[in-house]
């Protein structure tokens, strides 16, 4: 049985997913914690009305990004996970950090990677004139988005789409590729050779 931690800064509609997938589908795996860094995260009501531990580590109360990284392991650490999910969160982790948990941790990026690394994605997306977006699941190394690849959805921009439109129709996929992928890494499935991911059994990893 995998622990699983999942990290939110917000809404948290892909850390629901995952646990109800994840409870559906009786994977060999648990979502024992979800933490956020900020108290007002909407997520965290929804794990505590499931029963699931909740945790804050609020960035705003720690001096440095290091401080912030140091406590935030330390609340992790307490659930000794299996794996750790970054769901809609929103702070950039240090390498110290990430290298404790490197192979360990996923994260879904709203774009297309490795195009629009960063924030405000879809806005970027929609002035560049992209005639596709997507979503990308990623292991998370020290460099900003740019971890081995797991899995990918691709949606059409359409003419007329604004940013919320957009956003809208990539987090419907978001919401199929995360669990599809967290399911493969608590069965095993993963495997990174030479900086990339390949499936254990050759599956398909592109959602059209
Ligand atoms: N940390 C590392 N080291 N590597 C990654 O790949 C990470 C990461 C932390 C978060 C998620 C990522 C995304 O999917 C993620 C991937 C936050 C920012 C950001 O600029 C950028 C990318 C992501 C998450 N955050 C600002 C910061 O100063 C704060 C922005 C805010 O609070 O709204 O940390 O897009
Ligand atoms: C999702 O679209 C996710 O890909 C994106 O924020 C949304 C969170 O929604 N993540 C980032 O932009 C990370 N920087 P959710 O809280 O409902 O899962």
């Amino acid at each position: 049985m995998k622990r699983i931690v999942i990290l939110i800064s917000g809404r948290g509609s892909n850390m629901q997913a995952l646990v109800e997938r994840c409870a559906e589908q009786g994977w060999p795996a648990r979502v024992v914690a979800v933490i956020a860094n900020r108290s007002d995260a909407a997520g965290l009501r929804w794990a505590e009305a499931r029963g699931i531990a909740t945790a804050v580590v609020e960035h705003k109360a720690q001096p440095s990004r290091e401080a912030f990284d140091f406590e935030l392991a330390r609340a992790i650490d307490a659930f000794e996970p299996d794996l750790l999910v970054l769901a809609g969160f929103m702070r950039i982790l240090g390498p110290d950090f990430v290298r404790r948990h490197e192979g360990r941790m996923l994260n879904i990026h709203p774009s297309l990677l490795p195009a629009f690394p960063g924030l405000h994605t879809h806005r970027r997306a929609l002035a560049a004139g992209c005639k596709a977006a997507g979503a990308t699941v990623h292991f998370v190394t020290a460099e900003l988005d740019h971890g081995p690849i797991v899995m990918q959805s691709v949606v059409p921009v359409r003419p007329g789409d604004d940013e919320a439109a957009l956003a809208a129709r990539v987090l419907a996929t978001e919401h199929q590729i995360y669990p599809l992928a967290v399911r493969w890494f608590v069965e095993d499935k993963l495997r990174i050779e030479g900086g990339l991911v390949v499936h254990a059994d050759g599956a398909s990893q592109v959602l059209i």
